[in-house]
């Protein structure tokens, strides 16, 4: 309970499970702290184009890493800021825990095969809550 949660999904790798970021990102609110809420955000463009915004971002969200006590990803859309994310969080030795839909993606080899990384599979929402409910209480 009450845990910093960094939440990792992709942005610029594709945004077809926003969606389903903005719902797990509440549902973690319910009992503990989300620090990335942008990536469940839907009303911000991908288009938006500010000088030196990139450099701003990244630094934010290394800060925001090096601050939580837990990284949780939903990996099924393939994302270079989300493995970035998750080697990072390895280098940080934070916990670490990898979501992705079996059914959708084939996880790259260099997450799945990184022993480091607690991997859940998952077939729907609700498992994937569960699951998240468990590590949140644990
Ligand atoms: O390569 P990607 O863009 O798919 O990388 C996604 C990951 O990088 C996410 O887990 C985020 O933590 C981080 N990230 C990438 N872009 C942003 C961003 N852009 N803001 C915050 N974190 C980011 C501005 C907001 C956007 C919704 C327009």
């Amino acid at each position: 309970m009450n845990k910093k949660v960094y939440f990792a999904g992709s942005i610029r790798g594709g945004r077809a499970d926003a969606a389903l970021y903005q719902r797990i990102i509440a549902f973690i609110e319910q009992t503990d702290m989300v620090l990335t809420e942008q990536v469940g955000d839907l009303t911000r463009s991908l288009k938006e184009l500010v000088p030196g915004q990139d450099q701003q971002i990244y630094q934010d969200d290394m800060a925001r890493l090096a601050s939580c006590d837990i990284v949780i990803a939903e990996a099924t859309a393939p994302s270079l800021g989300v493995g970035y994310e998750l080697a990072s969080a390895e280098r940080l030795g934070k916990e670490t825990h990898v979501f992705y839909r079996s059914s959708d993606v084939s996880l790259s080899a260099m997450i799945k095969g990184d022993s480091y990384f607690k991997l859940h599979p998952y077939t729907n929402e609700e498992e994937l809550k569960q699951e998240i409910s468990k590590i949140l209480a644990e």
